[in-house]
């Protein structure tokens, strides 16, 4: 396929809910799109950097500066492309994985639309739903938390996410598990712990918690390593693992015994398929992390997560826990899951009239 233009759409989707992390709130959803056009056909991908770089050091203009200016011109000089070979195409470029993942992302989904494939079916999926979480954000009180938690409940969520930071980890944990005794937990720090904290996050043990989640700073595998040692609560890892090289070196290194794989994080959905592969020859449990997706990163990331080592639940939750009204037709819980889209590549629709009635800004990248 030879791809000839694509054209990168931004547009701001407000949160129904404010989401708190050790690294700052958000209210809405700054969101980027990629829609790829070859001869044959058009596809869709979105970037997951935030509007900030505090998550990790991609940001949300940033990348698309990244795109426009670097890699979607680097593609779009290819004669023949094909989607295994985009990440190598790529390579030359440091970093920036999300921007890479978007492009990646809208061309494998343009590349399935004309195979009549599906994305899950690309990737060997086992499952047609799959089992979904939701992650809940710092409150101002315990009993707001508490409060919040007991709606995901009711809606049929049946394991929760709890953000934690020094100075809000073992009492709302405590107050959450007292409250709910049958409900799947785990924790993300988004690392805002350092190693004399260790003694400290060994109390969340108590609990029962599914895991933890990368308590420690990203390059700091030998403090994850150590503190892997001394806590019962098994390990998980996300803004650590970047690559399928950076998984293994996790998993030598004794830092994880559980990876967040988000196709963002690592550059996209084949390098995510590597660690995923890499994952399951090793013994380690993977689920399927979240952005605040809107309903294109969203089928992405289900599709994925439809995968046969994606066996905890994902931060995939249902598009309205995120937005009053998404872009794509909506995801929906059923029971605690999220059904796998069937249709070509990603397998939705992205509601144009939707996007130019909420103000989207259209910038049109092509060679001439
Ligand atoms: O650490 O998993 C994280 C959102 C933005 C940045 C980092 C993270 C998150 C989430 C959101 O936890 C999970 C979701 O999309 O539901
Ligand atoms: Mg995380």
């Amino acid at each position: 396929m030879k791809l000839e233009r694509v054209e990168i759409i931004r547009v701001k989707l407000p949160l129904v809910r404010p989401f708190r992390t050790s690294f700052g709130e958000q209210t809405l959803r700054d969101v980027l799109l990629v829609n790829a056009y070859s001869t044959d056909g058009q596809g869709w991908g979105e970037c997951a950097a935030q509007v900030d770089p505090y998550y990790s050091e991609e940001f949300i203009d940033g990348a698309q500066q990244m795109l426009e200016r670097w890699l979607i011109p680097l593609l779009l000089a290819q004669r023949n492309l094909v989607p295994e070979e985009i990440p190598e195409l790529l390579y030359r470029v440091k970093g920036h994985r999300s921007a890479k993942a978007a492009i990646e992302m809208a061309l494998l989904d343009m590349h399935l639309r004309v195979k009549g494939q599906s994305l899950s079916r690309y990737l060997d999926g086992v499952r047609d739903t799959v089992e979904v979480g939701v992650a809940v954000g710092i409150a101002d009180s315990i009993s707001e938390l508490v409060d919040v938690v007991a709606d995901y409940v009711a809606d049929g969520y049946t394991r929760v996410k709890l953000k934690i930071e020094p100075g809000w980890d073992v009492e709302p944990v405590r107050a959450v598990r007292d409250r709910f005794g049958g409900l799947q937990i785990q924790v993300d720090a988004n690392a805002a712990y350092r190693a004399e904290d260790i003694g400290h996050l060994k109390k969340l043990d108590e609990f029962g918690l599914l895991m933890i989640e990368q308590p420690f700073e990203e390059d700091d595998l030998a403090t994850h390593a150590l503190f892997s040692q001394q806590v019962l609560t098994a390990v998980c890892l996300d803004e650590s693992i970047v690559s399928a090289r950076s998984a293994e070196a996790a998993i030598d290194a004794g830092a994880c015994s559980i990876v967040n794989i988000k196709v963002g994080r690592v550059g996209g959905l084949l390098e995510s398929r590597k660690i995923h592969d890499l994952c399951v020859l090793r013994g380690v449990d993977v689920w399927c992390g979240g952005m605040l997706e809107s309903g294109v990163g969203r089928a992405a990331n289900v599709s994925l997560a439809s995968m046969s080592g994606f066996t905890l639940p994902g931060d995939i939750s249902a598009s309205n826990r995120y937005f009053v009204q998404d872009i794509t037709e909506p995801f929906e819980l059923v029971g605690s899951c999220l059904k796998v889209p069937t249709g070509a590549g990603l397998g939705i629709a992205v509601d144009q009239d939707l996007l130019t009635s909420l103000g989207a800004v259209r910038t049109h990248v092509s060679s001439h």
